[in-house]
């Protein structure tokens, strides 16, 4: 139920584009709903205005539901949201309807002045663990809005109830910006967060659920010493969950704070320290929320370096495997896929061959074309040999200087020959000249070899075999195939592709 309503609030909200079967305006009709349910919550648990309230996170609220939407549906959740604060203000009771409608007028005008200026110096979705962000967030929301409408909210309680200048809009100052700091990327998190039922999210869960009883013990005891408690097992979760899962239960802590100094004002106030309980709570979520910033972007800091470091070494681990020159597999990734080949091979009793190929008179070719033709030349044969062995499962390595391999897992001799085949028909097609050869053209040798590997019995064996294949292919007058499958037969004719003459 939760989760399809945090689903619609997130659909909707143009942050993700997840598919939802609601109409648009069916879907935009239940965000501002949530907009309105949310901001009226929050209004009516901070309590009377002005009085008892430690943290103002109704603010805070409707700047995440901005900073996501798109700019055309400011108009409608700035109405969503002053209509919420006007009737939260009322439900809180405490003071009259014209000063709680003056007041959601500055709250929205402060909340719009934020966001506008987030907007105008960012241009990506908000990103609290970005250093540049939080500064631009620290500067519009956390400081400048609160404290320009602070001192127009103080002026005019000051005309209007003669309240004396300063300690309104130190009240209004910390309050509100507290709220921004805590619900702000609190309900970002939420609204960008997928709740599945992955590990990371249960633990999430079961962390905030044990937040509930100690934040409450350590509200009890009424002293900061025991507040920490609670900011030790809030690290905790940032460097568990991250910064998501930190400012909910931030904005639990927050909330069950503001909550407790509501209903037990003479508790709290009773102190060993004697010190205001609602200043001494401003502090300790402050102090909190600078810690779990600047955890946080350290955090990211290493994260993005060692995601380079990763990076890199992938990019270096793929230049040790793959030859320069061809792009095909190295010796060495040769090397490692015949030991794993082999030994599954092993395992399921299955054939494994292998095409062991070289190029013919290759030494004349440089002699005639020179080192730098031979190497292009090398490169189309290469490509030959892919074309030639199309089966995913089939590593292609160049295996020497002018040899190739094919590596075929769970092939029989015959898969080999016909494999050696489609190697040669790719590279006659491609009839690369080769004046000094008797052929007239660019021509391989290849030697096939096909085992049903035993335990104890080394991979070196499949290459043996296929290189006295590929001798035999020399031997009996180059550009043919030779399969070893042939050795055992006696006086059989081996299976080979006649020599092309031109
Ligand atoms: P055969 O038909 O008996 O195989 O004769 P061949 O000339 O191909 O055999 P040999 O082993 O005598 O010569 C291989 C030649 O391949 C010699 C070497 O210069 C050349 N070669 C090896 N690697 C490269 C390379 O990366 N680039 C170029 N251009 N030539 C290479
Ligand atoms: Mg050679
Ligand atoms: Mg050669």
């Amino acid at each position: 139920m939760l989760r399809s309503w945090l689903h619609i609030q997130r659909s909707s909200l143009a942050i993700r584009p997840t598919a939802s079967a609601l109409r648009p305006g069916v879907r935009l009709f239940f965000q501002l709903a949530g907009c309105f349910a949310f901001s009226t919550a929050a209004t009516v648990l901070a309590g009377p205005q002005v009085q008892n309230n430690s943290i103002w996170a109704s603010n805070g609220l409707l700047l995440s539901y901005l900073l996501l939407a798109p700019r055309r549906r400011w108009f409608a959740y700035t109405f969503v949201g002053l209509a919420a604060q006007v009737l939260g203000g009322y439900l809180a009771g405490g003071e009259t309807w014209q000063i709680n409608s003056a007041m959601a007028i500055m709250n929205i005008a402060e909340v719009l002045l934020a966001a506008f200026l987030l907007r105008k110096f960012s241009t990506h979705l908000p990103r609290f663990t970005d250093r540049a962000y939080l500064i631009r967030f620290f500067a519009f929301a956390i400081v400048g809005s609160p404290a320009i409408v602070g001192v127009v909210f103080a002026i005019i309680a000051h005309q209007w109830v003669h309240q004396p200048i300063l300690p309104g809009l130190r009240d209004w100052f910390m309050t509100d910006s507290l709220g921004y700091a805590v619900a702000t990327p609190a309900f970002v998190a939420i609204f960008r967060t997928r709740f599945r039922g992955t590990p990371k999210t249960r633990w999430g869960w079961l962390y905030l659920l044990l937040l509930v009883p100690i934040t409450f013990f350590a509200l009890q005891q009424a002293q900061l010493a025991a507040l920490s408690i609670i900011s030790s097992l809030l690290i905790f979760i940032l460097l568990r969950l991250g910064m998501g899962w930190a400012s909910m239960a931030t904005l639990l802590v927050a909330l069950m704070a503001n909550l407790y100094i509501m209903h037990e004002p003479l508790k709290a106030a009773h102190s060993a320290d004697g010190a205001n309980p609602i200043i001494r709570l401003q502090v300790f979520l402050t102090s909190i929320l600078f810690m779990l910033y600047s955890v946080s972007v350290v955090m990211e800091r290493y994260r993005v370096a060692e995601k380079k470091l990763q990076a890199a070494y992938r990019t270096m681990e793929s230049m040790a495997a793959i030859d320069a020159l061809t792009g095909l597999a190295n010796r060495r990734r040769f090397d490692e896929c015949l030991e794993t080949e082999w030994r599954r091979a092993i395992r399921d009793r299955a054939p494994l061959s292998m095409v062991l190929m070289d190029v013919d008179r290759f030494k004349l070719y440089n002699d005639t074309y020179g080192h730098l033709r031979g190497d292009a030349c090398l490169k189309s044969i290469a490509e030959s040999v892919l074309e030639g062995a199309a089966r995913r499962a089939d590593l292609v390595a160049r295996f020497g200087g002018e040899e190739f391999a094919v590596i075929l897992p769970n092939t029989a001799a015959a898969g080999a020959v016909r494999v050696a085949n489609g190697i040669f028909a790719a590279l006659n097609s491609r009839n690369l000249t080769h004046s000094a050869s008797p052929f007239g053209i660019v021509t391989i040798s290849a030697g096939c070899a096909t085992v049903i590997p035993h335990l104890g019995q080394p991979a070196l064996d499949l290459i043996e075999i296929a290189d006295r294949a590929l001798y035999t292919a020399k031997d009996r007058g180059r550009n043919q195939i030779f399969s070893a499958a042939d050795f055992a037969v006696t006086g059989a004719m081996p299976e080979t592709t006649p020599p092309r003459t031109n």
